[in-house]
């Protein structure tokens, strides 16, 4: 068990109050570390350090290059720890070992890709009809509030970290509290490589208090939110105050298109694993299947015989593919989801139920879940659950396929499998979602935007729209006549 404390202007301190919070393994229940749990004061303390360091212009004045070069140092340490942070990912929020080295090693590219964006942030010049030269260039917002939840604790962290750092801002960063260990270890990545004092703060504890803070203080310039859209609205309230810039990345309930065309083999297995990865606590889970009525039986035979392939488990043992749910809390929405389906009169294919055994008696397992017969109005249909449950509702043809995906106020993801690329993109076409795949499902690029339509979100994050979040746009116009004008 390990005591953390957190990452105000350059300093590792603890909670005001003295309050900590103990965080645990959510499949075992054991105590992993403490952490201080901050709140307002707190957060207040980490926004000013992170507007004096702004304000001093140290860091916004720090060359392109030398920023992009402390980006690759974060990168290389990142991957010099992968092991911890693998580990620390696993127990800190229950996924299987196979997916957090994935993270990790996406973190690291995440941080590689923007250390080299530092350096390609450019202007442009522009003819002005009185002849005037005019030039647009780019600065960074200023102060950002970056708020993450449990899911992908590093990643999320570093999708909102390396843009902000390599455009030039100083920022304040709260992972959740179910889940802060990783960031608390890339804090001390930061001071080890030599960022300044104040340009990253990273402070943890809950919603209530510290992520309200970052919200609504008028200190801050940006606020970058990642998590459920009833909470993003409230973080799009607070930002109101100072007319804060504010990027959402919200929920999702994510359809998956499978016709009859499609490469039946390889649709079963993107499906699972569009549905079950990170156990379904995932914002683009494919949590709605929509499958063609003429294979919908045999599709459906076929997902449920290889469920009992996903050994469940602590994510660290041997061969194990899918981990505990966050929090007994979440477990418990999880499963109320499940009770909605059943009483909606959705069939129960498969799981609904803990997994039996002692290896999992203190861990928050819940089985791999297939409701099949679901129609478009039931809940388990239209809401996020974020658990591994999947949705199936089968359609008879391209024009209901795609009003049914589109029949959702959230607009995430979609994935469309078919072996005909033209129906392909038509179909991907008339999809209001921001996210899709053509014949696979979750692959996730670090050059490519990543955000929604609706109720999904606001903004892009990843890619060149990625550090496009953290810029703003200041227009120069020089005179070049030192006549005087001679108006009055
Ligand atoms: O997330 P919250 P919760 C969805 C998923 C889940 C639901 C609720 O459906 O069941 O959201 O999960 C901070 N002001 N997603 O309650 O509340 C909080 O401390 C400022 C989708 O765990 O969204 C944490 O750091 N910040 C999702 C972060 O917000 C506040 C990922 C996320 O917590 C705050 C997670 C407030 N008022 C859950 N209240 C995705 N899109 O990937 C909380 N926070």
């Amino acid at each position: 068990m390990q005591e953390y404390k957190m990452l105000i202007d350059g300093k590792w301190v603890s909670a005001k109050s003295g309050k900590t919070r103990d965080i645990t393994d959510p499949a075992n229940g054991d105590l992993l570390a403490k952490v201080p749990e901050s709140n307002s004061e707190d957060a207040k303390l980490a926004i000013e350090a992170a507007r004096r360091a702004f304000d001093s212009g140290e860091w916004r004045k720090t060359s392109a290059q030398a920023r992009g070069k402390l980006l690759f140092k974060v990168s290389q340490a990142i991957m010099n720890h992968f092991d911890k942070f693998v580990e620390m990912e696993v127990r800190d929020c229950g996924k299987p070992r196979r997916e957090a080295e994935f993270d990790v090693t996406d973190a690291a590219n995440c941080f590689e890709y923007y250390g080299g964006l530092a350096t390609k942030i450019h202007g442009q010049t522009m003819q002005t009809p009185d002849g005037s030269v005019s030039l647009i260039v780019r600065e960074p917002i200023g102060v950002c509030g970056q708020i993450v939840p449990w899911n992908y604790p590093l990643l999320m962290s570093c999708w909102k970290l390396a843009p902000a750092l390599a455009a030039g801002n100083c920022l304040v960063l709260k992972p959740s509290e179910l889940t802060p260990l990783s960031a608390l270890e890339l804090g001390k990545i930061f001071t080890e490589v030599g960022f300044p004092p104040g340009v990253v703060n990273i402070i943890t504890g809950p919603g209530a208090g510290a992520g309200e803070e970052l919200a609504s203080n008028p200190l801050v310039d940006k606020v970058a939110f990642t998590g459920g859209t009833v909470t993003g609205k409230k973080v799009m309230e607070n930002a109101t105050h100072n007319i804060k810039n504010v990027t959402l990345e919200l929920g999702g309930k994510n359809p998956i298109l499978v016709f009859e065309d499609c490469n039946f083999e390889s649709a079963v297995d993107w499906t699972l694993f569009a549905a079950f990865a990170n156990q379904g606590e995932v914002c683009s889970a494919g949590s709605r299947l929509l499958v063609q009525k003429s294979i919908h039986r045999k599709f459906v035979d076929e997902l449920v015989k290889r469920v009992p392939r996903i050994k469940l488990g602590h994510g660290l043992a041997e061969g194990v593919l899918m981990g505990p749910l966050v929090s007994a809390a979440h477990r418990d929405k999880v499963e109320s989801y499940i009770k909605i389906g059943l009483a909606e009169g959705a069939k129960l294919l498969c799981g609904g139920k803990r997994p039996e055994g002692a290896e999992y008696a203190k861990g928050n397992f819940v089985e791999p879940t297939i409701f099949d017969h679901v129609t478009p109005n039931m809940r388990i249909a239209r809401e996020e659950i974020f658990g591994p449950v999947l949705s199936v509702i089968p359609f008879e043809t391209e024009e209901e396929a795609i009003a049914l995906a589109n029949d959702s106020e959230y607009g995430l993801a979609a994935g469309v499998f078919t072996s005909n690329l033209t129906r392909g993109h038509r179909v991907i076409n008339q999809l209001r979602a921001g996210i899709t795949w053509i014949n696979n499902y979750h692959p996730t690029y670090n050059e490519m935007p990543w955000g929604g339509y609706k109720q999904s979100g606001i903004g892009r994050e990843l890619g060149l729209f990625g550090i496009e979040a953290y810029l703003e746009t200041k227009q120069i116009n020089i005179w070049m006549d030192d006549n005087p004008i001679g108006w009055y």
